[in-house]
């Protein structure tokens, strides 16, 4: 559908018609629709727009990106249809391998995904080839199917919208996770060594530009007190909306 630009809900719809694209072309999972239901409803709750805690948090992300030796960016079905450009630059500034990995596993999915990503500016997409396939263990779930040449490698990985286990064994693994999700209570974003509480529409083009900036390397993060300040902001935007109803 069209949206009109006069249309009070105008970003929100045109997001909610990029994913709806984004399945009708064969990269969002049917479940993706819900999981971006999910996301509105609590990009709702945290004001539609980027908080001070996320800044603090796309900063520490952007950080321990540009210090990993072997940074890799994860992409499901939502990740690749909502923001193919800024992976694509994100992994140019941070020297990152863009790796596709699915929770409902789909090997025609994947390679439409992989087609999109090349389509969008990138030169190498791991995650699509059986014989580099590996397992992570202490996981059952289809995610553990990972590149050797990628998140099996890897030191720092960015695992955007998955409410998982998947972090843990990772971090079992001796890597570092970053996510993007908007809900602060997700068991991801719980676990993660940093989540940037935001859309990721909005927050990856920062992470992006963060990235490109030269700055110290050294940051005070942590997460547990950052989605401490993220629900406190949450609670903050609903009594403020709730007083002026
Ligand atoms: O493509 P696949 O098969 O790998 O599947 C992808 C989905 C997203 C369907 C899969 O990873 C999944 O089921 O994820 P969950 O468990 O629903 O978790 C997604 C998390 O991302 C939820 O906590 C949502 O609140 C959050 N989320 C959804 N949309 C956004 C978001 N966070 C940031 N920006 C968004 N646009």
């Amino acid at each position: 559908m069209n949206i009109p630009k006069s249309h009070p809900r105008f970003v929100s719809l045109s997001i909610r018609e990029k994913i709806v694209r984004g399945y009708n072309d064969g990269l969002v999972a049917k479940e993706g629709l819900l999981a971006h239901g999910r996301g509105e409803a609590f990009d709702y709750l945290v004001g539609e727009k980027t908080s001070k805690t996320a800044k603090a948090a796309i900063k520490a992300a952007a950080a321990k990106l540009l210090s990993a030796q072997n940074p890799v960016i994860s992409v499901n079905g939502n990740v690749a249809t909502l923001c193919p450009k800024e992976i694509v630059q994100l992994a140019k500034a941070t020297q990152a391998k863009i790796e596709v990995n699915l929770f409902y596993y789909d090997e025609v999915r994947k390679k439409k995904i992989e087609k999109s990503l090349k389509k969008a500016g990138a030169k190498q997409v791991l995650g699509t080839n059986p014989r580099s396939y590996r397992k992570i263990g202490n996981l059952d779930s289809p995610r553990r199917i990972v590149d050797k040449d990628g998140i099996f490698a890897a030191d720092v990985v960015l695992v955007p919208l998955e409410d998982g286990d998947r972090t843990e064994a990772l971090q079992k693994m001796g890597k570092t996770v970053i996510t993007f999700d908007l809900n602060p209570l997700s068991r991801t974003a719980q676990k993660a060594d940093i989540t940037i509480v935001d859309n990721i529409i909005r927050g990856m083009k920062l992470l992006v530009s963060a990235c490109k900036k030269p700055k110290s390397t050294k940051t005070n993060f942590n997460n547990k007190r950052a989605l401490s300040s993220a629900v406190s902001e949450i609670k903050n935007n609903l009594r403020r909306r709730g007083s002026l109803a």
